[in-house]
């Protein structure tokens, strides 16, 4: 495979859109440049002093991470710097922070999660970046919540970064999936694995079965159903989770596997289950459709939903098609 950055691929398909100014690709570059940043400090953070938290507690209700505040401060910096956007909205920030200096009008929209999975990285465990652009459509210069709060099915790109054995980036722009790995010594994202697709056969299963009791029967069912001796589809499933949301779908878009998580009665707060449309399962479902996979709620596509509030929460239940149908069908049977 011949040697390619992540600004090669990014011009290489800016090149299939004559006429267009650049930008988007500029906004990609940004993205990547403030990887490799958190990409050198979560490599190093037992070091210095980025590790535990900041004895704050965010919009979520949960506990700041020291690098939950430097990833989240890092990304709006460079973004903000990089002209590209109007808006910028994080699990972090209660509110958008909106970007408008005189002469410039960002037009695009960013969604994102600076460091999901953080508190695993007192623990070593890997932990990811997830990002979402939406165009701009709000009128006027300023980017507004409007901007952001945008089905996924209008996304004009989704990605993660995962902060691991080797950082990688994955993304789509609706072109198919692509993974690049950073290497540390020159410091470029190098195409790794171009056009990801999702094996079609389901060998593991991702959930946290300590909310099991707080399923619906359906969940319960079809969760059982996998860890059955001679399951419905004849096929012994391993059961793998991290608990940090980017390596256990990095690992399923790769392996062949299904993640959940269900919607739980566990925080009444939470109604719908722990991770939040925007800035996760929105991203995530792009990524998985664009590489053979579906997500859905149980009840819904997730790329359909248009989203009511900035941290708004859904299930994910997300994997190969089949698997996640088998879901769907067993959840509908019981109500
Ligand atoms: P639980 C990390 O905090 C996160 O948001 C996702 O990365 C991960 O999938 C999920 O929460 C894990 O939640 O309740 O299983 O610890």
């Amino acid at each position: 495979m011949r040697l390619k950055t992540i600004e090669q691929h990014i011009l290489d398909q800016q090149r299939r859109f004559p006429g267009v100014s650049g930008d988007f690709s500029g906004l990609l570059y940004d993205i990547a440049l403030a990887a490799k940043l958190v990409s050198k400090e979560v490599n190093r953070a037992g070091l210095g002093d980025l590790l535990g938290t900041m004895g704050e507690v965010n919009v979520q209700g949960e506990i700041v991470q020291k690098m939950d505040k430097y990833a989240n401060e890092l990304f709006i910096r460079i973004l903000t710097a990089g002209g590209k956007v109007c808006a910028i909205a994080t699990e972090e920030n209660e509110n958008i922070t909106e970007i408008h200096e005189d002469g410039f009008i960002g037009k695009y929209a960013i969604n994102m999660d600076p460091l999901d999975g953080s508190s695993n990285m007192d623990v070593n465990v890997s932990v990811g970046t997830i990002f979402s652009l939406h165009r701009k459509r709000s009128a006027g210069p300023r980017g507004s919540e409007e901007d952001c709060l945008q089905a996924g099915s209008k996304q004009a790109c989704a990605g993660y970064v995962i902060y691991g054995s080797s950082t990688m980036l994955v993304y789509t722009t609706g072109l198919g999936v692509h993974g690049f790995t950073l290497d540390p010594a020159v410091g470029e994202f190098i195409l790794s694995h171009p056009n990801m697709m999702m094996p079609s056969q389901c060998r593991m299963y991702s959930v946290n079965e300590g909310n099991a009791a707080f399923w619906d029967a359906g969940t319960r069912a079809y969760v059982e159903s996998l860890k059955a001796v001679d399951p419905p589809t004849g096929r012994p499933y391993a059961a793998r989770y991290i608990g940090s949301l980017v390596s256990d779908f990095h690992r399923n878009l790769l392996k062949g596997g299904i993640f959940l998580y269900p919607a739980d009665c566990k925080d009444p707060h939470k109604p719908s289950g722990k991770l939040r449309l925007l800035f996760e399962a929105a991203p995530m479902a792009f990524i998985a459709e664009q590489a053979g996979g579906a997500a859905t709620t149980g009840s819904e596509r997730v790329l359909d939903i248009v989203p009511a509030k900035l941290h708004q929460r859904v299930p994910l239940i997300v994997g190969p098609k089949d698997e996640v149908s088998r879901y769907q069908a067993m959840t509908r049977a019981r109500g």
